[in-house]
């Protein structure tokens, strides 16, 4: 009996988001903040949205644009600006704000919101805001989720913004396509570029608060850390909230993108989404499975485990094929 009601149940939710997937499509913000809450509760739903939605998906080329770096450093400001500037070229920006600490609550989101306010009553614009907690990496994995339906409302950008703490500062260069990342002469900082792994993960790195003091020595420090690796990426002053330097941070992400198309590295930043998308929901379904012992549970493993790897094989495939032509 119980087992006939959780069916139906999970059966409604499968329509409930193909239908919104439709007015999604369609262009619609309400139904794209339903469907957000509805992939929050059940991240495994967006296969249904992908299976249906495939050939359309296929030809969406959002460009994701990843924004991390310490609390406070300006990350939101700076969006907030990159966003009117993609406005101003008639871009329509979807932005994700991953806040590690409390997900609905709290003070972020309310200054996000204030900071983010002048985009609040565009239709070319949507903002989300979402918690870290409780998640077996460092990022919510409802985020892969939204980026799919964010491609399907048609943004031609999408901007997630992380708090540099811990693993989702690093897990951001699984899921961004260009990763911008954000200091500030403001305390603390200087330690930033110690810390294993953050170099390698950034594309383009930001110096926000250069009115401040300290941004140049900053720079300094900077471009003495950079000077080891082979790559050179750029170093870009900003102060968001006059806007300065904006305008060089659109055109280095222009440059950043234009590279990965042109060297189809883009693809391989496609295939390592997937990977890291199936590789959090595998281990999420396998924790939750190992702590319940439920039989119907651990063959619903087999089955998403079997549909992860059908995925990963049709990206390979087209891959390969676009290869061969
Ligand atoms: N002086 C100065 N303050 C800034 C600049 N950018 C942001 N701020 C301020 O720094 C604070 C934190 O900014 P916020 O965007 O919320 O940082 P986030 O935590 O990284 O998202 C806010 O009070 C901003 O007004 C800047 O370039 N110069
Ligand atoms: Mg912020």
């Amino acid at each position: 009996m119980a087992e006939k009601e959780t069916k139906i149940e999970y059966n409604s939710s499968v329509e409930k988001i193909l239908s919104l997937s439709e007015k999604i499509k369609n262009g619609e913000q309400i139904a794209l903040a339903k469907a957000i809450t509805l992939i929050e509760n059940e991240p495994e739903l967006i296969f249904h949205v992908e299976a249906h939605w495939n050939e359309v998906l296929k030809t969406r080329t959002s460009h994701i644009v990843g924004f991390t770096g310490s609390p406070g450093a300006g990350k939101s400001t700076l969006t907030d600006a990159y966003v009117a500037k993609l406005r101003v070229q008639n871009r329509k920006v979807g932005i994700i704000a991953v806040d590690p600490s409390s997900p609905f609550t709290g003070g972020a989101l309310l200054g996000d919101r204030i900071r983010m306010k002048r985009h609040f009553t565009d239709d070319n614009v949507f903002i989300r805001s979402m918690g870290s907690r409780g998640n077996v990496g460092g990022l919510n994995d409802a985020v892969f989720g939204v980026i799919t339906l964010y491609k399907l409302y048609g943004f031609d950008y999408i901007i997630i913004e992380t708090v540099g703490a811990g693993q989702s500062e690093i897990d951001i260069a699984y899921v961004a396509d260009s990763v911008v990342l954000v200091l500030s002469p403001a305390a603390g900082d200087e330690i930033q570029l110690m810390k294993a792994g953050i170099m390698e993960i950034a594309d383009v790195f930001v110096i926000n608060k250069s009115d401040m003091e300290g941004a140049h020595v900053l720079k300094t420090n900077l471009e003495m850390v950079l000077q080891f690796s082979e790559s050179s990426k750029p170093i870009i002053l900003t102060v968001a909230t006059s806007g300065k330097g904006i305008e060089e941070l659109y055109i280095e992400i222009e440059k950043h993108k234009d590279r990965l198309h042109g060297s189809g590295e883009i693809n391989e930043r496609l295939k390592r989404r997937i990977k890291k998308h199936a590789e959090t929901l595998v281990l999420k379904k396998i924790s939750k499975v190992l702590s319940t012992e439920n039989i119907d549970e651990s063959l619903m493993v087999y089955d998403l485990i079997d549909r992860v790897i059908d995925n990963l094989c049709e990206v390979y495939n087209a891959d390969l094929k676009s290869k061969e032509v």
